[in-house]
C-alpha cells in the first residue's frame, strides 16, 4: 500500500481556494505584508553564502536582498540532493543557507548537520501554512530546523508535437508506460529522452509503475526497478537534472522525467523563443512523488545571523510570491498566495486538484544501507549501454 497524501490535499485545497490579483514585488500591498520589525543583522561580517537549487529564484531576489540589508551574497547552485548531502555530511561546507528536500533534511538532522532555527529572528515564519507545517513536522519534528521554500511534483515532460507525431492524438502522456515500456519509449530514442539524475526519486517511480510499493527497502523489490531501468536504458539520452529545462525548451528532449516548475519554465522559455516548440507536463495517473524543499542553516555556518535575516526575507510574502511567479513552483507560505499571479495559483500543474493530490506520495527517508543499494544500482544503470 502506498502512503498517499491526504493532509496535503487539505492544505492545498485551502491554497487553491484563494485566487488573487497580482501584486508585483515592492508594490503597496506587498509592503503592507511586511512585519513591523524586520529581523536585523547582528554583529557579523556582512556576507552570506547560499547554496540553492538551480533555476529556483527570481532574477532580482538576491540583488534586492543585498540592497535592503547591505549583506553581500555569494549564491551557488546545485541540482541533486545526493550531491548536496555529500557536501553537508563532510562538514565545513562553507554555506550559511542550504535547501535540501525534506526527506534528505530528515536524515541530515539525525546526523547533526543543522542548527535549530531561532524563531525569534524569523517574524515571517508565522506566514507558513499550518497544514503544510504539520505535514513537514513528520520529518522535522516541531518544525525545528527548517522552513519551507517551495514544493512540487515529479512527473512526465513531453514535446507536444513530437509525441503526437510518434504516438498519435491519444498518446498516453499521463501514463508512466510511455517511459517504462520499451516499445513506447523506443519511439523517442532519436529525439531525446532525459531522466533526472537522482535514484531516490526515479527508482520509486519505476516501482510505482510496476505496482510495487514505491518506498520499498526490500533489495529484491528494488532489483525489479533496476531490471526495468536496464530494459529502457538504451533509449535514455541523458541523466541530468538541470540541463533538462533548456533541452525541453529548444526541442532537444522529447520526453523527460522532470520537476513540475522546471517543466513550466521550459514551456515558457520555448514560447518566448518562438520556434514552435510546445512543452507539456503531466502528473502520471499512477501517482507521483511530491516533495518539499527546505531552507536550513548548517550548524557550522560562519554567518548564522545573516542566514536568519535571509530566511526571514525569503519568507516575506512579497518575496516568496515574486519567486513563485518566476519559477512556477508552489510554496507553503500561506500569506504569499495573496500575491501570486492567479495564472500560477490556478495552474493544476503547480497546484494539483484535490483528486490528483490524493494520488501523490511522499518519498521515504532512506536509511544508509538502502542508500548504498540505490547508489550502486544507479551506477549500474547509468554505465550500462
Ligand atoms: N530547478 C529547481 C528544482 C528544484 C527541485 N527540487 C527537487 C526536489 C527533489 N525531491
Amino acid at each position: 500500500m502506498k502512503l498517499r497524501l491526504s493532509l496535503l490535499a487539505l492544505a492545498c485545497a485551502g491554497i487553491l481556494s484563494c485566487g488573487k490579483d497580482e501584486a508585483p514585488s515592492g508594490s503597496t500591498s506587498a509592503a503592507d505584508s511586511k512585519p513591523a520589525e524586520p529581523a536585523k543583522p547582528a554583529e557579523e561580517p556582512k556576507v552570506l553564502n547560499v547554496l540553492n537549487w538551480s533555476d529556483y529564484i527570481a532574477e532580482d531576489t538576491i540583488a534586492n536582498f543585498e540592497k535592503e540589508t547591505g549583506i553581500d551574497v555569494t549564491y551557488d547552485v546545485f541540482d541533486s540532493n545526493e550531491v548536496l548531502e555529500a557536501k553537508l555530511m563532510t562538514g565545513n561546507s562553507g554555506y550559511d543557507v542550504v535547501v535540501p528536500s525534506l526527506t534528505f533534511l530528515a536524515r541530515q538532522i539525525q546526523a547533526g548537520v543543522f542548527m535549530p532555527l531561532d524563531k525569534s529572528k524569523l517574524p515571517n515564519y508565522a506566514n507558513l501554512d499550518p497544514q503544510i507545517q504539520a505535514l513537514i513536522a513528520q520529518n522535522d519534528k516541531g518544525n525545528t530546523y527548517s522552513a519551507n521554500y517551495m514544493w512540487g511534483t515529479t512527473g512526465i515532460a513531453y514535446n507536444v508535437d513530437k509525441v503526437k507525431e510518434r504516438l498519435g492524438e491519444a498518446a498516453p502522456v499521463d501514463d508512466l508506460k510511455i517511459f517504462f515500456e520499451p516499445d513506447l519509449v523506443s519511439k523517442f530514442t532519436d529525439c531525446g529522452v532525459y531522466v533526472l539524475d537522482t535514484p531516490s526519486e526515479i527508482l520509486p517511480m519505476v516501482l510505482d509503475y510496476l505496482g510495487e510499493e514505491p518506498n520499498s527497502f526490500d533489495p529484491a523489490v528494488i532489483q525489479k526497478a533496476v531490471d526495468r531501468m536496464l530494459l529502457i536504458r538504451p533509449h535514455i539520452t541523458q541523466f541530468h537534472s538541470s540541463q533538462v529545462i533548456d533541452a525541453l525548451a529548444n526541442g532537444d528532449a522529447c520526453l523527460a522525467l522532470a520537476w513540475s516548475g522546471d517543466v513550466i519554465q521550459a514551456a515558457n522559455r520555448a514560447k518566448e523563443a518562438g520556434k514552435g516548440v510546445q512543452v507539456g507536463y503531466a502528473i502520471p495517473k499512477q501517482g507521483a512523488p511530491v516533495w518539499f524543499d527546505m531552507l536550513a542553516i548548517p550548524k557550522d555556518a560562519a554567518h548564522p545571523n545573516n542566514a536568519h535575516v535571509f530566511i526571514d526575507y525569503i519568507l516575506r510574502p512579497d518575496v516568496t510570491a515574486n519567486i513563485q511567479n518566476y519559477v512556477s513552483y508552489a510554496s507553503g507560505n500561506a500569506k504569499a498566495k495573496e500575491l501570486i499571479d492567479p495564472a500560477i495559483l490556478n495552474d493544476p500543474r503547480v497546484y494539483p486538484s484535490p483528486e490528483v493530490q490524493a494520488t501523490l506520495y511522499n518519498l521515504a527517508v532512506i536509511p544508509p544501507e538502502v542508500d548504498r543499494i540505490f547508489n550502486r544500482a544507479w551506477t549500474t544503470i547509468k554505465t550500462s549501454q
